[in-house]
């Protein structure tokens, strides 16, 4: 008999709390909830254990401040750390979530060595290149999310402005996820139909724009902090690629060696994910725009890693 999966949430914050929810009810396995604040994991763990039996389902959830809880999990998702503020870039989360990363790359290490390692903790590339740095995992066991998220927006914006299903919108969001990140207009389409015959350049111009501010619209409006269901949704779909070897193309934080040009730094590009974590990094032809643009993303990348030495 197969035994449940163990699902590690490495902070439970608003990302965490609706990870936790969304593992039970997509069936994916158990739950351990670690945090450092004191009652927080363990609270957010029993309130949603007591939604199992209205929906039927049979998985454990619990909250820790004892990283030792984690030990022998399959998937580690890591949102421990400080989101933005109104006002605040990504990049300026770079020194206080660094050290929490480091921290907490030590316990994955030791208590769950075996894991794939998500990370979501902003500046989002610099910390997926500091955990799998810090862990020595296989990079293909250490990923970033962000690309399933900015191409979520992208698709989100695209089928509103349409009026079409969601469904029938494919797009790429690539790059660092930060201002710069490249929603690639090229591979855009619906359903097939390249989107510049759906939409006039400068609207879609536009659209692109608030694809690349809509982290920041949210934080904006919340005031508090920043964006938590759908970051959540992104990372789940992320971890049903893993679990059930779907071999699924998605744009993921990956450490490029060579592709695209980049060298050792975590980057969002196009990936085949499946049981061996990221099993290949795709490489597609760019135009010359979107290569100029790629670019100033790296190098956005690369000035923030540069910053940790
Ligand atoms: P929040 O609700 O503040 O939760 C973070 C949690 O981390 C808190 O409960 C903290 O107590 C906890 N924490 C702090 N230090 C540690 C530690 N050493 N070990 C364990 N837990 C710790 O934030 P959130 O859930 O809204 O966001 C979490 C992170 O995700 C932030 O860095 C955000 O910027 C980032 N984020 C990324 C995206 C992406 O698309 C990549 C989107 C939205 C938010």
């Amino acid at each position: 008999m197969n035994k449940r999966k163990k699902i590690a949430l490495i902070g439970a914050g608003q990302i965490g709390g609706t990870l936790g929810l969304l593992v039970g009810m997509r069936k994916l396995g158990d739950v351990v909830m670690f945090d450092i604040v004191e009652g927080l994991p363990q609270g957010k763990a029993l309130d949603i254990s007591h939604l199992a039996p209205v929906f039927g389902l049979d998985f454990d959830i619990r909250g820790t401040n004892d990283m030792k809880d984690i030990a022998g999990a399959d998937v580690c998702i890591v949102t421990s750390g400080v989101p933005r503020k109104p006002g605040m870039s990504r990049d300026d989360l770079v020194g206080i979530n660094t050290n929490i990363i480091k921290t907490v790359a030590a316990g994955i290490r030791e208590h769950a060595p075996n894991a794939l390692v998500i990370v979501i903790t902003n500046p989002l590339d610099v910390m997926a290149y500091v955990m799998q740095r810090e862990t020595g995992f296989p990079a293909e066991r250490v990923v970033g999310m962000a690309g399933v998220l900015d191409t979520a927006r992208h698709q989100s914006f695209l089928a509103k402005e349409l009026d079409v299903s969601v469904n029938s919108v494919s797009a790429f969001v690539l790059g660092g996820h930060g201002d710069t990140m490249v929603p690639v207009r090229s591979y855009t389409t619906v359903n097939g139909i390249p989107i510049e015959k759906m939409i006039q350049p400068a609207r879609l111009g536009e659209i692109e724009d608030r694809t690349r501010q809509a982290g920041g619209e949210i934080v904006a409006l919340l005031k508090t902090g920043s964006a938590f269901y759908s970051p959540a949704a992104a990372a789940i779909q992320m971890v049903e690629a893993y679990l059930f070897d779907e071999k699924r193309l998605l744009a993921c934080a990956a450490c490029c060696k060579g592709q695209y040009g980049v060298d050792g730094l975590y980057l969002g590009v196009p990936v085949i994910f499946g049981a061996k974590g990221i099993e290949k990094i795709i490489e597609i032809d760019l135009t010359n725009d979107e290569k100029a643009l790629l670019q100033k993303s790296v190098d956005a990348v690369q000035s923030v890693v540069e910053s940790l030495k």
